[in-house]
């Protein structure tokens, strides 16, 4: 059958700092290609909604499936199931990713019924089963699976990483994908999970606490298909293992594939394997995210991070010596004042990495969504992008976001504009020699994206949509509460 997947727009930050391609998607896409069908993947960072609608019109998929991420896409995916509905009753319709697994009934609701179900946790193994059973009447029966009848058992993990390598050819526009002056840059996953339980994020609720890994030589064989120069390494923790970094390394090294890596990973991993690091340096490694998250010990243990602020430091020592561009994140907590955002400008000016700040933010999936006893001052899906204050601020909202996009904006000066020409010159002459713009567009952009006004207008739109009200827990969240992919000792403990 024909089969359209399909990717939302982008966000505040994909307008400025990089574009990048859907992997997860992709990942879905090689899985029902796999399985006999034809597919076609339609991106709309890249794509408009009336090319969606024309394609939908032309092609005529008998199914349809969203990416559904980020939670502040969850207004637009909706109405593209609607439209999708109105225009072609018969197409099916699915919604799977990272946010849909946390909200799948909530989807439902919005959808009224123009979702036919959405798909918990990861889509490799379980999309073709969707298909598959198309008109059966049993979809609710597979795992992960949700429709209005009901829920399927827990979602089931793909064994092997190795099988359904992303279908990165049916990607198109491929040369709008960058980061920063990585333009233009593909992405790839070498291991998926992280083992760590930050109580901000989510990645370890999605995926139970796994950690697995990609077999050294189907690592380097993904790498070696990239045609692009940059590559973003899409693993939440890189190189935790350094055992594992080194093997793909070697691999790659053997291949003789030589790109320029851009990666996240923890400050603790990087200084416990440096070598590994060095490693990578010399394979290509150019531009690494550190998450560093706060400055002070009582932030640190309250995202329970399990890093003192001592070893960040010494971290970025390591990534300096290591000859590392480095870009770190810094979370704002809602009840700043402005003595707060003066000590991090202050902090920030003094070092040289790349510092970013986003807004703390309670997400479903998270552990803070369960016990942030502070009330939630909106519900708009929108404003969950973690550049929006929907816990109350200290400071009145609007002089927040100025002090906000005031921090940003003197953090900015070191890589955009005339900042970033100094450093990154020799990248970005490259970048413009194979015909590509997208870092250059974006250096004198920030005040357009970046607007202090714009950010607290968002807050007066009418809401469409709107999350549904939490239920706070009292002590810790159970499995059931927190995970998508249960942990083994809780799927052990329920057998
Ligand atoms: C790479 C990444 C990005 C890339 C996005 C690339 C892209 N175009 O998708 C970049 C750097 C741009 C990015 C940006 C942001 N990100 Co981000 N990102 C990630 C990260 C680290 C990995 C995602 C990934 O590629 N994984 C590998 C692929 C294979 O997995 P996947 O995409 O999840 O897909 C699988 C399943 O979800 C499912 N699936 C996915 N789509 C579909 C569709 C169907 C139909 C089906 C059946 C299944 C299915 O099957 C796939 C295969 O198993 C995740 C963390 C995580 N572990 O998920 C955070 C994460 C998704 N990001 C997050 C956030 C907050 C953001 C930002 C808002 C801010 C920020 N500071 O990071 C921005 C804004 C994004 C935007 N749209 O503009 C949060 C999500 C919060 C939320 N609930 O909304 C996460 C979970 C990180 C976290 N610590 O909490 N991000
Ligand atoms: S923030 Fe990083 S280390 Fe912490 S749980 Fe998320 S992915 Fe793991």
């Amino acid at each position: 059958m024909r089969v359209l997947l399909v990717h939302p727009s982008p966000l505040l930050y994909s307008e400025l700092y990089l574009r990048l391609e859907p992997l997860g998607l992709e990942r879905v896409a090689a899985a029902v290609r796999a399985a006999g069908h034809e597919v076609r993947l339609l991106d709309l960072q890249v794509f408009d909604h009336a090319e969606y609608l024309r394609e939908l019109a032309e092609w005529q998929p008998r199914a349809v499936g969203f990416s559904l991420n980020y939670l502040a896409n969850v207004p637009e995916v909706i109405d593209l199931a609607k439209a999708t509905r109105a225009q072609r009753p018969e197409t099916f319709v699915f919604i799977g990713g990272h946010s849909a697994s946390f909200i799948a009934a909530e989807l439902l609701d919005h959808g009224a019924g123009a979702i036919d179900c959405v798909v918990r946790g990861e889509g490799e193994v379980i999309a073709p089963r969707v298909l598959e059973a198309i008109g059966d009447g049993g979809l609710e029966r597979l795992p992960g699976v949700v429709t209005q009848r009901g829920a399927g058992p827990s979602p089931t993990l793909l064994e092997n990483l190795d099988r359904h390598p992303p279908a990165r050819d049916l990607g198109r526009r491929r040369h709008r994908y960058f980061l920063g002056v990585l333009d233009p840059c593909a992405s790839a996953e070498l291991t998926r999970g992280c083992p760590w339980d930050c109580s901000f994020c989510s990645a370890w609720t999605f995926y139970g606490r796994s950690y697995r890994k990609s077999s050294p030589e189907a690592a380097a064989e993904d790498l070696a298909r990239i045609r692009e120069p940059n590559v973003f390494l899409v693993d939440d923790v890189a190189f935790i293992h350094a055992e594992d970094g080194f093997a793909i390394g070697r691999e790659v090294e053997r291949r003789n594939i030589r790109k320029q890596y851009y990666l996240e990973t923890r400050c603790d991993v990087l200084l416990k394997n440096q070598d590994v690091f060095a490693y990578w340096r010399k394979l290509g490694l150019f531009y690494m995210f550190l998450g560093v998250e706060a400055l002070d010990a009582e932030a640190l243990k309250r995202h329970r991070k399990r890093v003192s602020s001592d070893a960040n430091m010494e971290a970025l020592e390591v990534a300096r010596k290591l000859g590392l561009a480095v870009a770190i994140n810094i979370i704002a907590d809602p009840d700043w004042d402005e003595s707060r955002f003066a000590a991090v400008r202050d902090w920030a000016l003094t070092v040289p990495e790349i510092v970013h700040l986003t807004v703390a933010t309670p997400y479903p999936g998270t552990e803070t969504w369960l016990t942030e006893t502070r009330e939630l001052t909106s519900h708009d899906y929108r404003l969950f992008d973690v550049q929006h204050a929907v816990l109350p601020t200290r400071l009145p909202l609007q002089r927040f976001y100025e002090q906000l996009i005031q921090t940003q904006a003197v953090l900015n000066r070191k890589h955009l504009g005339w900042g970033a020409i100094s450093r990154y010159g020799g990248p970005l002459v490259r970048a413009l020699a194979r015909g590509q713009t997208n870092y250059l567009k974006m250096l004198w952009k920030f005040s357009s994206v970046y607007n202090a006004e714009r950010q607290f207008g968002d807050h007066g739109r009418p809401v469409k949509y709107a999350l549904r009200p939490r239920r706070l827990v009292a002590g810790k969240p159970t499995a059931a509460q927190l995970y998508v992919h249960q942990p083994v000792s809780a799927r052990k403990a329920s057998a």
